[in-house]
């Protein structure tokens, strides 16, 4: 309290920056935060003191947002995510405060490259994919928008496994991200909580005593994340679990001191590795305790923030929100109930209306095999409190239904929170959906979906709950750092205000017949393409021609998101130009990129064969290099960055109906690739947005999906009858593309032609004629060009800043902190 009164004049005041100044505090900062003279500094050594540096830019006004945001008594807004995938932080912050030219002549006046380092800066992979990404990209732009929000996970010590390509197939290895040295966060020492497990749980009359078994300490590490030139910034605070003072209470009693010195080294793994599998569903104990973890620790410091300045919880409905991304953080919901009552003394029907009030819930997946569920017993053994606390909302919830909706009891057990059978199962989605007040899909046809599949049940319980907030990236990392020469132009045509109003860049519409303009955007792509060539030519070796059109599928790779739909088109192609090789062929890359989860068959067959492919087509001299495929390793947010910007065609080409949004779909039309794809997720937003004229659609529609597996789809008819379809199936399957091995695809073959649960055969025809209306538009530049151009204006309403003031205006409540 005290302190504030010192803050400001303390203060390190931003100086007026110039070149000698940040010259002079980068080296500063080598020497005295890094211990190293100019003279033997290595790039890393150099890009720390760099980051150092830029820190203390954005650290003033991250105090002062903090600051005025508890003077303002502001309610506020806690995302919890077990995923954020915030990718580099330099020269996002480089250009949030806009010192990115400053900064490179600076450099290079100590004879430092920044790009050069920019490169060398670890790309932390605290994520899975799509859901991580988008909680980043929800940070910045709650740090954009000023708005009293701060995001919650887990600072893992290893992230998302790095993935090598070793004879064609996937390889996992860590990714030990922290050796380098994290000097973009800070350590808060004296933010620490302890997150109990275990034991056991009594009644002393009606009051529930939970007797934990062991202890976690929970040491919180803040980032900064910088908004765009507003002199603010955002936390987003990641929990790291410590061995420190965690011991096994019950052995410490017992004196068995070994023993529980053996449990700290056991509880430190908690916070050790993020869990790679974002495709099925394992109820593993020690995620568990990762999700219990991130929310114990987190509602800990919420309610300390509270109490601070209200001593009170009485009106912490009023002044919190609580969103949880996906049912990972669901157990939110249970451990407020049980502080709420347990430890505040609310009555259960208070403590429940409040909790009710606080979170709300977004689902991200129509997957049933990626929805929650946990063992009953496992839960009793690690949260005995907490099943306690489910069975009662359960009690309550029930109860509600019966005397309201229905007394079928066939119903009832479909929306118990408890799955019944042979073992018994917490639905984590329902309890969400139950505890939350607000619960909303992401892009409009998930969202219609959720509520007539998934959630059937509960809309018609709970109609006013279920909503919709199609999904957004960020403009600042999609465009101004993946697309710097892009987002130079733009801002000589129609000014800079497009980095946080997209909606603005629709003023580029007077110049799309305009010849500059069009010649610019052309060659911009052109410059992406050869900067993306020259990686993988150094990288793979592969040799690729810059005014091939470039047809890109990057994403974790799956079943549903039809890699292998891909690859059949692929072989196709290369049989019918090696048919007919005098044709005017356009000369086409296909690059693809993903990793797949380490115990999926199918998938990390699929990676293989789209190497084995890529060997065979791009060693075949007949195609005289007019046809190429590339794997490129290990995709990653910075990967993103530099393949994204190069692509003409974005492809999207799920089985509609599973993809709940997508959101490289809106990074490549932002970068000006047109979308090659079905009517599924965001596409069909994308499709209205741009009009049929800029994008290519093709496939079953939803109800035409549904329609086809209730007549009893067989996908061996498909191959019977379509001569190229069977043709490329035969040559997998005969070992065409795998000689040494020629059975090595049979399984994920036979599971097309029998079962093709993605209905891949289904589409083909019309996929392959959707690639040939490609070719014929490609070869018409002109009309290309201004196809591109309509997608990146028309793309302002995919800006994550439109889809969080959705969110804060509907969902949350909450306003933007009056920045002095
Ligand atoms: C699921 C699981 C289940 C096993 C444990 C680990 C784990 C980790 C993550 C997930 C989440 C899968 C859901 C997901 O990532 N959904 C994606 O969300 C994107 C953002 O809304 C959306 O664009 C994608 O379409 C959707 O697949």
């Amino acid at each position: 309290m005290i302190m504030d009164n010192f803050d400001s004049p303390f203060l390190y005041n931003r100086p007026e920056l110039d070149v000698q100044a940040l010259k002079k505090s980068i080296v500063y900062k080598l020497i005295f935060s890094i211990g190293r003279s100019p003279r033997e500094a290595s790039q890393r050594d150099w890009l720390n003191a760099t980051l150092y540096a830029v820190r203390d830019l954005v650290t003033e006004g991250w105090i002062s947002t903090a600051r005025q945001a508890r003077a303002d008594d502001a309610r506020r807004v806690y995302y919890l995510s077990m995923e954020f995938l915030i990718g580099r932080t330099l020269s996002n912050a480089l250009i949030a405060e806009d010192v990115y030219s400053l900064t490179k002549e600076a450099l290079s006046e100590l004879n430092v490259d920044l790009e050069e380092i920019i490169e060398k800066e670890v790309d932390p992979g605290l994520g899975n994919g799509g859901l991580g990404r988008l909680a980043a990209c929800f940070m910045d732009s709650i740090a954009t928008l000023g708005l009293p929000g701060m995001g919650y996970g887990i600072r893992y010590e290893y992230g998302m496994f790095r993935q090598k390509i070793e004879n064609g197939q996937q390889v996992e290895r860590p990714d030990a991200w922290l050796e380098k040295g994290a000097p973009w966060e800070f350590l808060r020492p004296s933010k620490r909580f302890y997150v109990a497990f275990g034991g056991n749980i009594h009644f002393e009359g009606k009051k529930c005593i939970w007797n934990p078994q062991e202890e976690v300490t929970a040491l919180a590490y803040d980032q900064m994340i910088p908004g765009y030139k507003n002199d603010s910034a955002a936390t987003l605070r990641l929990w790291s679990a410590h061995g420190g003072e965690s011991f096994n209470l019950a052995e410490f009693n017992r004196g068995e001191h070994l023993a529980a010195v053996e449990a700290r080294a056991s509880s430190k793994n908690l916070s050790r590795v993020l869990y790679p599998d974002d495709s099925t569903w394992n109820g593993r104990e020690l995620r568990l305790r990762q999700e219990y973890f991130l929310v114990s620790a987190s509602l800990q410091d919420i309610i300390r923030r509270h109490k601070r300045t209200h001593n009170s919880l009485e009106n912490l409905a009023d002044k919190v929100a609580i969103h949880l991304n996906d049912t990972h953080p669901a157990l939110a919901i249970p451990e407020l109930m049980r502080v709420l009552i347990d430890e505040e003394g609310f009555s259960w029907q208070k403590a429940w209306d409040m909790t009710r009030r606080i979170f709300s819930y977004t689902c991200h997946t129509l997957m049933s095999e990626a929805l929650e569920t946990w063992p009953v017993e496992m839960m009793a053994k690690i949260l005995p409190r907490h099943l306690q606390m489910i069975f009662d909302i359960n009690d309550h919830f029930l109860e509600y239904v019966r005397t309201y909706i229905t007394t079928d009891n066939d119903f009832i057990r479909r929306v118990s929170l408890i799955e019944e059978g042979y073992q018994r199962k917490v639905r984590m989605g329902w309890l969400s959906v139950v505890g939350s007040h607000k619960i909303n899909g992401v892009a409009a046809i998930h969202s219609d979906l959720m509520v007539t599949s998934t959630f059937a049940d509960f809309a018609r319980i709970y109609p006013e709950r279920f909503t919709n907030v199609t999904n957004g990236i960020t403009p600042r990392r999609w465009l101004a750092v993946a697309n710097p020469q892009l987002a130079t132009l733009f801002d000589k045509y129609i000014g800079t205000e497009w980095r946080y109003d997209l909606g603005q860049i629709k003023k580029l519409e007077t110049f799309v017949h305009e010849k500059d303009f069009k010649k610019a955007v052309a060659d911009i792509k052109y410059t992406n393409k050869v900067k993306l060539a020259d990686y993988v030519k150094r990288t793979l070796g592969i040799e690729l021609n810059p005014n091939a059109l470039f047809d890109v599928q990057v994403k974790r790779i799956h079943e549903y998101k039809r890699q292998m739909l891909n690859v059949l088109h692929i072989i196709a192609r290369y049989n019918a130009m090696l048919a007919n090789p005098e044709k005017d062929w356009q000369p086409r890359v296909f690059i693809l990129a993903g990793k797949a989860a380490s115990a999926y068959y199918a998938a990390k067959q699929t990676i293989r064969l789209i190497n084995d492919v890529a060997s065979v087509i791009n060693n075949d001299e007949r195609l005289q290099g007019r046809l190429k495929v590339v794997f490129i390793p290990n995709y990653s947010v910075s990967l993103a960055q530099l393949i994204i910007p190069a692509a003409d065609i974005s492809e999207q080409i799920s089985l509609a109906g599973t993809e709940a949004s997508g959101t490289s779909n809106m990074k490549f039309a932002l970068n000006g690739a047109l979308t090659l794809g079905t009517l599924d997720g965001a596409n069909v937003e994308i499709l209205e947005n741009v009009g049929e004229d800029h994008i290519f659609i093709f496939g079953n529609t939803v109800e035409q999906v549904e329609q086809l597996r209730r007549d009893g789809y067989r996908p061996f008819d498909y191959y019977q009858n379509d001569v190229e379809l069977r043709t490329v199936v035969d040559q997998i399957i005969s070992g065409q593309f795998s000689p040494e091995e020629p059975q090595r695809y049979l399984p994920l073959l036979q599971g097309l032609q029998y079962h093709d649960y993605y209905q891949a055969f289904a589409d083909f025809r019309s996929y392959v004629e959707a690639q040939n209306v490609v070719d014929e538009k490609y070869k018409q530049p002109d009309q290309w060009i201004e196809s591109a151009i309509q997608n990146m204006i028309n793309m302002g309403f995919f800006s994550s800043d439109r889809t969080i003031l959705d969110y804060a205006k509907n969902i949350w409540k909450v306003e933007p902190i009056k920045l002095k």
